[in-house]
């Protein structure tokens, strides 16, 4: 039985995308993440984005059949290959108008109402190629091929799928990124300019676009290409200016350390827009470094270091009033980690890392020269990509993953530089996504 079930799984559901991270002993390892050889400069979109989903034919099934002791469901497929779909889980997705409120693709099943330990009367393959399933109660169930075969359960498939939802795969970039550029408004009009965009903002991590009318308002009209924008205490969205008894660090005519926006919030923003609308006489240009990749540097070459800013959580505050008045106090890891140990998100803004320190004393030399060692990396200048923003330049950029500054500035009353920005959040900004996905490429 063993033995049925290896091979089964084993040979399963490798799709083209995982094949690649699968090695020739069938074991599964991390896909390595290059470093992408960009030279100076900008880059289009189309050499930004790489692979797109392949939508292949439907799948055919030559043979469905029951395990009945393992309580499975064995679905062989035309190539050879087969899946195993668990009882309890098929009866809990029964698509039929019962079982599932078609108009809004939500289950309509009650939790109550399902037999965690039911078996199958019978199993059919229909004449339509599905797979017919009539449960001990005689209620029956068809489930369609295509839609059996992308929640195949064996771990190569479960990859890709969750690889094709969340698109976690990153390119890492140093000095050498050409930064990926598209026009505004082409953007904003074309959907494969705007997936385009979207792919290479997951990606790579940053996406410049040009062309945009040199007025207030564009974050706010890009925002809306998404869905909607990410209200913060520094208001829907905000203008960076050098303004008396500011605010903010950002509101002076100082320099900024690499930062990520507002780690004073739990829930820091996903997504940010800034966009020039004038740029200084002298100074103001901006810096962007790539933090997971940095991150990734640090775990290599100063474990301690990376076990410290993973571990020790660090107090960040902001006090002030802007859209309203606020008191936030937040505490964040500096590099968080996902449930697998990947790098899912940078806190660090040294402007709102709060005095207070709530760790024991023993630690806190530790912490610094940790930070230390992670800020260094970052501003080594072979990491380092450095741009002035021209009025109508309009940037987007990962705020989980990059860490961005800016140069101080010549502030005057002839020249004031103006800088527009924005936040979005993950959620949204992959909701469209796959949106766009389905538009340019259809359903697979
Ligand atoms: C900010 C910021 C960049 C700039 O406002 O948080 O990073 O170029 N601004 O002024
Ligand atoms: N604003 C003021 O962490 C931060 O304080 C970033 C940036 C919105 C430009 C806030
Ligand atoms: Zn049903
Ligand atoms: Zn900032």
């Amino acid at each position: 039985m063993l033995s049925r079930l290896a091979r089964c799984v084993s040979s399963a559901c490798i799709s083209r995308a995982t094949r690649q991270v699968v090695n020739g002993h069938g074991k599964r390892r991390l896909p390595a993440v290059p470093v992408v050889p960009y030279a100076r400069g900008h880059q289009t979109l189309a050499t930004a984005t790489s692979s797109l989903p392949v939508v292949g034919a439907t799948p055919v099934v030559r043979h469905a059949r029951t395990l009945e002791r393992e309580r499975l469901l064995q679905v062989e497929w035309e190539d050879g290959s087969c899946s195993l779909y668990p009882f309890t889980w098929l009866r809990d997705n029964c698509q039929c108008p019962l079982c599932t409120l078609q108009s809004a693709q939500a289950r309509s099943l009650p939790l109550a109402q399902l037999d965690v330990h039911t078996g199958v009367d019978s199993v059919q393959v229909t004449e339509n190629n599905k797979v017919s399933v009539i449960w001990p109660d005689q209620h029956s169930s068809e489930f369609d091929p295509n839609w059996l075969k992308k929640r195949c359960f064996s771990p190569e498939a479960r990859q890709a799928r969750q690889e094709e939802l969340f698109l976690n795969e990153r390119e890492y970039w140093d000095s050498g990124l050409r930064i990926p550029t598209a026009n505004f408004e082409e953007v904003l009009h074309d959907d494969k300019a705007a997936l385009d965009w979207l792919l290479a903002l997951r990606r790579v991590g940053i996406v410049y676009l040009k062309g945009a009318p040199v007025e207030q308002g564009q974050v706010a009209r890009l925002s809306e290409r998404i869905g909607y924008l990410r209200l913060t205490f520094y208001g829907h969205t905000w203008q960076v200016q050098d303004k008396p008894m500011a605010n903010n660090v950002a509101y002076t005519s100082g320099k900024l350390s690499l930062h990520t926006d507002y780690p004073a919030l739990h829930h820091p923003p996903g997504v940010q827009f800034l966009h020039c609308l004038a740029q200084a006489r002298e100074g103001g240009e901006s810096e962007v470094v790539d933090g997971f990749h940095m991150a990734e540097l640090l775990r290599r070459r100063d474990p301690e270091a990376f076990h410290a800013l993973t571990t020790l959580r660090v107090d960040f505050t902001d006090t002030g009033a802007d859209y309203c008045d606020f008191c936030v106090q937040s505490k964040n890891h500096i590099i968080d980690l996902d449930h697998v140990g990947r790098v899912d998100r940078i806190n660090y803004n040294n402007a709102t890392r709060d005095s207070v320190l709530d760790f024991p004393l023993d630690k806190v030399q530790h912490f610094y020269a940790s930070l230390k060692a992670y800020v260094e990396l970052m501003t080594q200048p072979e990491n380092m990509v450095t741009y002035s923003m021209e009025p109508g330049d309009l940037v987007t950029f990962d705020n989980w993953r990059l860490l961005h500054g800016r140069r101080d500035y010549l502030s005057d009353a002839h020249s004031r530089r103006h800088l527009e920005g924005a936040y979005l959040d993950w959620d949204e900004v992959m909701s469209r996504l796959r949106i766009l996905r389905k538009a340019v490429h259809g359903d697979n």
